[in-house]
């Protein structure tokens, strides 16, 4: 198959040959360049959750309830492949400690399950059907362990080392290593069922793990939130998105705030690009309520131009189903979307190569001949990264009727969106019809070496489909009696077995992360209805659903137990059925 790049650039190589200053920034490794290159690739989400309906499990899952009945790990390769994903992670392990390999240092996994009578191993069969279809494997491991019984001490790390080795040793090569910033909580912890807090950043010993990692899988990245540096960063949100200013470079020490991951650091010592990581569907796990909110077109390609567009990778997950199978909705929209990308970049509209002329202040120019009467509304450059990143700002100007017109890119809130290129950047701009284009790189590091240019015309794409923030509650009388006590009441008695909390969405303050919600019809008698956690709403502060017995009532009662942040209770939306 012929790689992405091909399909999204005809390749017009470029190159400034008036030497302004050096460059001595710092530049990617051989793994690096070959992962950035991969451009997409997708997670896959299946544990003990994909049978509890949860997103976080507690690490008691019944080990019964893993026997999917048709459980298929090539199809998943199939569909990934037809989705344009390069390759595959696999969440051997999520927080629950349960393990899809019958791992030798656990009776917690699929070898106590009815599936295939404990001769089962998921990892096996989803890294041979990656190979089987050419795509590249790789492993999620959560460092949080909520089943294990040594989890905060020192022994777990012995454990979670052991684990990792049976992954890098007995699936073929890897090529990335994933583990997760979810650290410390409540949990089983081999009966305890108690809160355990670790220091993230020295309970690990990343420094010994990752040296461990380099022995065994010399060729792959390790992902990483911050702390330790790994190859590559999380971007600071799941919403899909980094900025649009990302540089590559990171400091090499000292905490990562939200900013420096998802914008990257101008002067950072360290080359450690961004990884947008986001689900087709609100969730990482499957859950049937989610059937109909699956990610639109339009929002995936949105979400396409702020990863693979901003200087990034993007990361998709898809979550199996019960039966042990991608659904048939995400399957069909992940290869709608990969359809989309071809569509889009079919064409390139440059007339002939550009010549690069040095004007003043160092500025650089490329006036671009489109080709005759063509309409077009995407911008695409790329830098030879493997000189660096180096370009700060541009311009980008189309001219009409004799005149040049400024364009900047539809997909900022703030400024103009023309900042940093790096890998790739797109810009997206309403259609025009233009005989040149201007392209002018105002502000660099060194030299700019743009490696490739591209002018496309992508089709409309029709509105979006509501995604999971949209409002609900507007008839529902909702008042506090206390900063974390949320009353909801109604005239008449009503039947229900349904809450939904949705999160706010722009801040942490006041999330809820763990509730009891109560049902009463005479304010003074309540009877439970369900509490727990909404597992992983701070990093994915999406629609949170709680079920319980059909319950006749007038009034429900939601405590905020524990809060993200701050002392008063948010939300963004409750609907009740
Ligand atoms: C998060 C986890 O807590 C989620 O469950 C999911 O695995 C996501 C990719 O990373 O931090």
């Amino acid at each position: 198959m012929k790689k992405m790049i091909a399909l999204l650039l005809t390749a017009v190589s470029l190159s400034v040959s008036a030497k302004t200053h050096s460059f001595n920034g710092p530049l990617p490794t051989e793994n690096q360049l070959r992962w950035q290159d991969m451009e997409m690739y997708a997670f896959i989400h299946y544990s003990m959750n994909t049978y509890t309906d949860q997103e976080w499990g507690f690490g008691n899952e019944d080990l019964k309830l893993f026997n999917p009945s048709d459980l298929d790990c090539r199809q998943w390769a199939r569909v990934c492949k037809q989705a344009g994903m390069k390759g595959i992670i696999f969440t051997a392990k999520h927080h629950c400690g349960f393990c899809m390999w019958p791992s030798a240092y656990t009776e917690y996994s699929v070898k106590n399950t009815p599936w295939k009578n404990g001769k089962g191993d998921v990892v096996k069969e989803l890294a041979d059907a990656c190979r089987e279809e050419g795509l590249k494997f790789a492993v999620y491991l959560s460092p949080w362990d909520r089943n294990h019984a040594d989890y905060g001490k020192p022994e777990y790390i012995t454990y979670f080392r052991n684990q990792l080795r049976e992954l890098l040793t007995q699936y073929g090569d890897i090529f990335e290593v994933w583990f997760d910033g979810a650290n410390g909580g409540d949990g089983w912890y081999g009966g305890a069922n108690e809160t355990r807090r670790i220091d993230g950043k020295t309970y690990y010993g990343w420094a010994e793990t990752f040296k461990m990692i380099r022995e065994l899988q010399p060729n792959a990245v390790i992902w990483n939130d911050g702390g330790d540096r790994g190859d590559l960063r999380w971007v600071g949100t799941e919403a899909g998105n980094v900025g649009e200013t990302n540089w590559s470079t990171m400091p090499s020490k000292g905490d990562t705030p939200y900013p420096m991951l998802h914008y990257g650091v101008e002067d950072g010592d360290v080359w450690c690009p961004g990884e947008t990581n986001t689900s087709i569907r609100p969730g990482w796990f499957y859950h049937e309520t989610e059937n109909e909110h699956v990610k639109s077109l339009s929002k995936l390609m949105d979400t396409y131009y702020k990863s693979v567009g901003r200087n990034s990778t993007l990361l998709l997950n898809f979550p199996i189903a019960p039966n042990g199978r991608i659904h048939p909705t995400d399957s069909l929209r992940g290869i709608a979307f990969k359809k989309m990308i071809d569509e889009v970049f079919k064409k390139n509209l440059i007339a002939s190569p550009p010549t690069p002329l040095q004007g003043e202040r160092g500025a650089i120019t490329y006036t671009i001949d489109i080709q005759k009467g063509a309409a077009f509304n995407r911008f695409v450059a790329e830098e030879d990264i493997t000189q660096g990143q180096r370009v700060k700002k541009f311009t980008l100007e189309a001219e009409v009727d004799g005149k040049w017109l400024p364009l900047k890119d539809a997909l900022v809130e703030n400024g103009d969106g023309l900042t940093t290129i790096g890998h790739r950047r797109i810009i997206c701009f309403p259609t025009v019809k233009a005989t040149k284009l201007r392209f002018t790189v105002t502000e660099t590091k060194a030299e700019p070496i743009i490696k490739k240019l591209g002018v496309y015309l992508a089709p409309e794409l029709t509105a979006d489909i509501p995604d999971s923030g949209e409002k609900k509650s507007s008839g529902l009388h909702i008042f506090f009696s206390n900063p974390k006590q949320m009353m909801m009441d109604w005239d008449t008695e009503q039947t229900f077995t349904t809450f939904r909390y949705l999160p706010p969405q722009d801040t942490k303050d006041g999330l809820v992360t763990h509730y009891t919600l109560w049902a009463s019809s005479d304010w003074s008698h309540w009877t439970k209805l369900a509490s727990g956690e909404f597992s992983n709403i701070v990093n994915n502060p999406i629609w949170q659903t709680v079920t319980f017995p059909a319950t006749k009532a007038r009034i429900l009662k939601l405590d905020a137990d524990r809060l993200a942040e701050g002392e008063r209770m948010g939300y963004g939306d409750i609907e009740i059925k």
